[in-house]
């Protein structure tokens, strides 16, 4: 089944494709949360929402497989390196007290993944101490042994967790195909040029494509 995308069709294959769902979680999106204890305008994230649950709906409609990221620390900080938590000067730091609990810890109200796109028991969610989701997850085995070789993506941030996942999926051998309304970045040049690197040279990373592509292959394809 062909799928218009840049930078030439995507021939999806509906027994191999799953959906990643990367980090649409309060930590992100909500004020008080991590992205916002980096200084960042939380609020255009919160755009993409509608979209991301559409993506999400037009999956499960056709009992395809949804892979949902959280980027989450132990409570004891065990898997975050200092690098990562003594970077910069953020009001807040990963693993101290804010508005929506610990920021960036597994299980605090703020690492949860919004209520509206939160995954169903049968859906696959997966924390990751990384900004890719490979990174001390266990997850390319999952894949491999369901059969998976083609990657959907979708979620936040566009040039940092999406981008790294798509990354390292491209370099384990998936196809990845990135719907671009379907992601969002605090830096909307970021999005942009994020999006022309990936397709850019042949589509050295990937594809992309708006959800309107995706979702009618996907109806002309099942009838
Ligand atoms: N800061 C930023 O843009 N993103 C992250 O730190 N993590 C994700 O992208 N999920």
């Amino acid at each position: 089944m062909q799928v218009t995308a840049r930078p030439y069709a995507f021939a999806l294959d509906p027994a191999r494709v799953a959906l990643v769902v990367i980090d649409m979680q309060r930590d992100f999106i909500e004020p008080g949360g991590f992205g916002d204890s980096l200084g960042n305008d939380v609020a255009r994230l919160k755009a993409i929402v509608p979209t991301v649950a559409s993506l999400i709906a037009l999956f499960r409609r056709h009992a395809l497989p949804i892979i949902h990221t959280r980027e989450a620390h132990q409570p004891d900080l065990s898997d975050c390196p200092p690098a990562k938590r003594l970077r910069g000067a953020p009001g807040l730091r990963i693993g101290d007290a804010g508005a929506m609990g610990r920021i960036l810890i597994a299980g605090e109200p703020g690492n949860a993944i919004l209520p509206e796109l939160a995954p169903l028991p049968d859906e696959i969610a997966i924390d990751k101490p990384g900004k890719g989701m490979f990174w001390a997850t266990g997850l390319h085995e999952r894949l491999q042994a369901m059969g998976i070789t083609q990657l959907v993506f979708a979620g936040v941030t566009t040039e940092v967790c999406v981008q790294t996942s798509m990354r390292e999926a491209n370099d384990r051998g998936y196809d990845c195909l990135l719907i671009e309304d379907a992601t969002e970045s605090y830096f909307p040049a970021f999005k942009a040029a994020t999006i022309e690197m990936i397709v850019a040279q042949g589509g050295i990373v990937g594809w992309a494509t708006p959800l309107a592509s995706l979702a009618s292959a996907l109806e002309a394809g099942h009838g």
